[in-house]
């Protein structure tokens, strides 16, 4: 069964305004699909009919029809950045370095301005950024790695070197390095801040990496 919008009203006169107001009067019903029609002021000049089904993931993918726009305020076009991953626990860093390229994208950085160096574990990430670095081609050094505890005191060893070395890659270098390398104390915990629950380590490393410049 269908419910109805009685009225629509736009609160731009701009003819396109992407903002309109749609009070739903719902009739008693079980059905779960749900369609609308809007109906703003005549003189506007359009009107969309759309469907959409309740259980449907997300509404605004239903709104085919609805301008959406997206930018930044800050653009980081023409910065080159080069990126440090860590080949250990891939399956992490993957999605890590996805969600920093992601992140890049939606500032504007250009694909040939991003290079992507992988390295074996995060032991060896703050050399190579250091030389990355020193080459002067990069405005900034995102470090991504994850060090997952395990029965010994390597993980101890690994994630203070991967720390340390960072820190001597930006100091030494005079280049920002963001310290992207996840420290965690099981694999559900590090997936979590790969893209899970806990947001994406990777994007946020980009996020720093263009706010600082
Ligand atoms: N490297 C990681 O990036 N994460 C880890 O959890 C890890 N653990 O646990 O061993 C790890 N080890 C490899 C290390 O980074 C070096 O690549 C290796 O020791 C060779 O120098």
């Amino acid at each position: 069964m269908a419910a109805a919008a009685s009225s629509c009203s736009s609160s731009i006169a701009n003819n396109r305004s992407p903002i309109i107001s749609v009070p739903l009067r719902h009739q008693q019903s079980s059905s779960t699909s749900l369609s609308v029609q809007l109906q703003p002021p005549k003189e506007s000049g359009f009107g969309i009919l759309w469907k959409r089904k309740e259980d449907e993931k997300g509404w605004l993918g239903s709104l085919a029809a609805v301008r959406q726009l997206t930018g930044s305020l800050t653009t980081a076009e023409g910065l080159r950045f080069g990126i440090v991953v860590a080949r250990f626990n891939e399956i992490v860093t993957k999605p890590l370095l996805e969600g920093a390229l992601d992140t890049f994208k939606k500032y504007s950085v250009k694909e040939e301005d991003i290079d992507v160096v992988w390295v074996p574990g995060s032991f060896e990430i703050g050399l190579v950024a250091e030389k990355l670095g020193k080459s002067r081609k990069y405005q900034a050094i995102l470090c991504i790695g994850a060090v997952i505890r395990g029965d010994t005191s390597h993980y101890d060893a690994v994630a203070n070197s991967a720390a340390s070395g960072v820190l001597s890659a930006g100091l030494n270098s005079g280049v920002p390095c963001i310290f992207g390398v996840l420290t965690c104390d099981d694999m559900e915990q590090a997936l979590n801040r790969a893209g899970g629950n806990s947001g994406n380590k990777g994007a946020e490393t980009a996020l720093t990496a263009v706010i600082i410049l």
